[in-house]
């Protein structure tokens, strides 16, 4: 019967604590309303319109998609490779339901989505997919050249028509283009850090101070 059959979730990961959710939407939010305001983001407005001289305002034009959280393993209900292999580690299921501090540490902005890169300890490091950066490939070729955890992030909006699975990606390719060693243009430096233009409508804000975000270790089931 259906009970007695183990289902994978649709993803694992770690899932933001209330009382910081909003700490982090509110401070996304703020960072889009003043980035929207630069002269340097309207220089290349065009990036996220298609269109010379037609203004976006930022804070419109992404959506929120549901609980703030950082992926581990997408399982996709036992569909996705590995995804039985990823639910029996050991690590994952210690610390199944174990509270963990995130440290965000940096904003970034392309015309798909908002996001915050996620900062992995060693030991959060341990709950991490061997294969996550080169599942990457197909769409950031050098991927699997970058450090494990370079992918994890926290999706805060995406435009329309976009799915959230993209913001790993684009962050993977401003990570990669740094590995290359383009360091972006720097544009200003904000209250809350530098940020960085690194073309083609992709902006990173290296936060001066890290966010630490308690989240707690568990899966997603729809
Ligand atoms: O923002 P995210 O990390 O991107 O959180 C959602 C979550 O799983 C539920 O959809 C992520 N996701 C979706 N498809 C994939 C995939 N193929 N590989 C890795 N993560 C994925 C998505």
């Amino acid at each position: 019967g259906p009970l007695e059959e183990v289902t994978l979730p649709l993803f694992f990961g770690w899932f933001l604590l209330s009382s910081v959710q909003e700490k982090i939407r509110c401070t996304s939010m703020d960072f889009l309303k003043t980035l929207d305001t630069l002269e340097a983001f309207k220089k290349h407005m065009s990036d996220f319109t298609g269109k010379p001289d037609k203004e976006v305002d930022l804070e419109q034009y992404f959506e929120a998609k549901g609980t703030l959280h950082c992926t581990t393993k997408f399982c996709n209900y036992g569909k996705a490779e590995g995804a039985k292999e990823y639910a029996e580690k050991p690590a994952v299921k210690n610390f199944y339901g174990s509270i963990f501090e995130l440290s965000l540490t940096a904003l970034f902005v392309t015309p798909r989505v908002v996001g915050a890169r996620v900062t992995l300890s060693e030991e959060q490091l341990v709950l991490w997919p061997d294969d996550a950066e080169k599942e990457a490939e197909s769409a950031v070729p050098t991927a699997a050249s970058l450090p494990l955890g370079s992918r994890a992030h926290i999706t805060l909006g995406c435009a329309e028509g976009v799915e959230p699975v993209q913001t790993g990606l684009d962050l993977l390719q401003i990570l990669a283009l740094q590995q290359e060693g383009q360091q972006g243009e720097l544009v200003t430096e904000m209250e809350l850090g530098s940020l960085r233009y690194y073309g083609e409508g992709r902006w990173l804000l290296s936060l001066r101070e890290p966010m630490c975000a308690p989240a707690c270790f568990s899966s997603f089931y729809n």
